[in-house]
């Protein structure tokens, strides 16, 4: 069967009419993979969704195809967000295909590589700002209520419909809920809305229960955990450098009547984790990805999650996205002599 994106494949749960043009890089259908690794190490059974494998490299595009048919669908000519990478990248590469302009504006010198050059080559009208992505959204805010743009933030209703559908593909994948669902936390959009996706599945009895939603904002930002915003939020993992996420309430709300949590992990750890699965796993997520999986190995640690549990960590987007942190974390490439003996000697074989 041939797959044909999100909003054919899961139309009767998304808010789309047959006027509605469908704008699409058959996004989703990502890939479950089981890690023999992390399960060995948690006693637990624990599956890696993929999201990095999406057309435009993370979860984004899950509700950027929703966000932008609905705002051609309207006739709009234009579209904005604020941004730590992905969203522009993914916002550019959807308005393209729309036949509309892109405005972009990201944190200056915050951005990974990768998402940069994306949003670039797909033509997007591309703003730093000094200010970090919350200034940068309050400016998108103002924008998007004096001018003709539609603003794809996830702030935008659509991006939410279309990002609950991973919650659909993870229990057809599994043929099960998971016990625990361990994703990264930012603007928090994500974690709304598969929250919204899982009671959605519930309510039509297509699953028998629901999962612990498990999020992890990085420690240097962590507006949520800490219950208050932050004004200068810093982390390595810059995807997630929010200080006053937008979705803020409906992450507590996930939180709270899931039964789950929502922690921090340092710095130190995500960059661990992200070293770990690409190693041991062989899925090379960037570093706010690897969020989810430091926070399962830290709630492991602390006793905070049983043995033997159903667990589904998000990896939100690809390592590709961000060269310069994965060369700066592992062992630089040495120089040798071009002979197999100097490889040999090398290898100790
Ligand atoms: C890889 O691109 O906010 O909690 O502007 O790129 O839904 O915000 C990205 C967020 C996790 C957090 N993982 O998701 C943006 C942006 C990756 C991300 C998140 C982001 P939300």
């Amino acid at each position: 069967m041939k797959y044909k994106g999100v909003i054919e494949t899961y139309r009767e749960y998304l808010p789309v009419s047959e006027n509605t043009p469908v704008i699409t890089f058959y996004e989703g259908n990502t890939p479950l993979i089981h890690s023999k690794h992390l399960s060995d190490l948690t006693k637990c059974e624990v599956y890696l969704k993929f999201e990095g494998a999406n057309p435009t490299g993370s979860f984004k595009d899950r509700g950027m195809t929703m966000a932008i048919s609905k705002a051609k669908e309207a006739g709009k000519k234009a579209v904005i967000c604020a941004s730590t990478g992905n969203t522009s990248a993914s916002a550019a590469a959807y308005a393209a295909q729309a036949e509309m302009d892109c405005v972009v504006i990201i944190p200056k010198g915050k951005i990974a590589l990768g998402k940069l050059s994306q949003a670039i080559m797909h033509g997007a009208k591309v703003f730093e700002v000094d200010g970090n992505f919350d200034q940068a959204l309050n400016l998108v805010r103002e924008l998007g209520e004096k001018y003709p743009v539609e603003i794809v933030n996830s702030i935008n209703p659509y991006r939410i419909e279309g990002q609950k559908t991973g919650t659909f593909e993870i229990c057809d994948q599994l043929n099960a809920v998971p016990d625990y669902f361990c994703l990264p936390v930012g603007n928090a959009g994500n974690i709304t809305a598969y929250w919204k996706g899982f009671k959605e599945y519930y309510n039509k009895k297509q699953i028998d229960k629901l999962p612990k939603m498990t999020g992890f904002q990085a420690a240097g930002s962590a507006p949520i955990v800490l219950g208050k915003p932050v004004e200068k939020p810093e982390t390595i993992a810059t995807a997630i450098r929010i200080g006053n996420p937008a979705s803020w309430k409906t992450a507590v709300a996930a939180q709270e009547e899931s039964n789950g949590s929502i922690t921090a992990v340092t710095d130190d750890e995500i960059i661990e984790a992200y070293k770990l699965i690409a190693a041991k796993s062989g899925v090379f997520c960037e570093p706010a990805s690897a969020a989810s999986v430091a926070g399962l190995l830290k709630r492991r640690k602390e006793g905070k999650l049983p043995d033997q549990q159903l667990v589904v960590c998000v990896l939100t987007g690809h390592g590709l996205k961000d060269p310069d942190t994965a060369i700066k974390s592992g062992q630089k490439p040495k120089s040798l002599p071009c002979n197999t003996s100097a490889v040999i000697k090398e290898l100790g074989y």
